[in-house]
């Protein structure tokens, strides 16, 4: 059983995943699993997707790659999706919202994203497929939606879901007492 819980930061790209989990992992000693990174690293990438300029992960393979350190606990899932990761393997679904338009537009145009990327990113958060995609895989009761637009909504989320993180260690201690 874990002792420490897994945590997925979804949400559109531009909406705050890597800045909250790197204030996450700071702040409660969780470790930051970037997908991205790791289907770079370990080569899980499948093929490119040239109108959305993108890398398609080959699931399979990221799931197998992932499989022992998620059996641990204790880590930060940072990705744009969340449906692929079995129910078992985690314990509180985060989704990133950013309901002004116009911030995430500046974020993502500041990356170079060209149009069709960046419509298609706004599109899915303005329709919250991301959030449809959390509820529709995983309980209700673990699923959160946070606004991520300024500085104070980092610190406070973050703030909340340490605390969150902290209920939840001490109810694993009292089942297994
Ligand atoms: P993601 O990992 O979801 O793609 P990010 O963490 O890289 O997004 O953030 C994209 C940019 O937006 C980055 O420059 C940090 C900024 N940003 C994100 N959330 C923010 C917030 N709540 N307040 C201020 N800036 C934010």
């Amino acid at each position: 059983m874990r002792t420490s819980p897994n945590v997925i930061i979804t949400g559109t790209p531009g909406v705050g995943k890597t800045v909250h989990c790197e204030q996450l992992a700071h702040d409660t000693g969780l470790r930051h699993l970037s997908i991205n990174q790791i289907a770079k690293d370990r080569d899980c990438f499948e093929t490119y997707d040239d109108e959305l300029e993108t890398w398609i992960v080959d699931e399979d393979k990221l799931l197998d790659a992932i499989e022992d350190e998620m059996l641990q606990g204790g880590l930060l899932v940072d990705w744009h999706a969340c449906d692929l990761f079995p129910k078992s393997w985690i314990d509180l679904v985060v989704v990133l919202r950013c309901p002004s338009t116009s911030i995430l537009y500046d974020r993502l145009s500041s990356r170079g994203y060209k149009q069709a990327k960046l419509q298609e990113n706004l599109d899915a958060e303005i329709f919250g497929v991301l959030s449809d995609e959390a509820y529709e895989a995983f309980d209700e009761e673990i699923v959160v939606e946070l606004t991520s637009e300024k500085d104070d909504d980092v610190e406070n989320n973050c703030a909340r879901i340490s605390a969150w993180m902290d209920s939840w260690e001490s109810n694993q201690r009292g089942n297994t007492d």
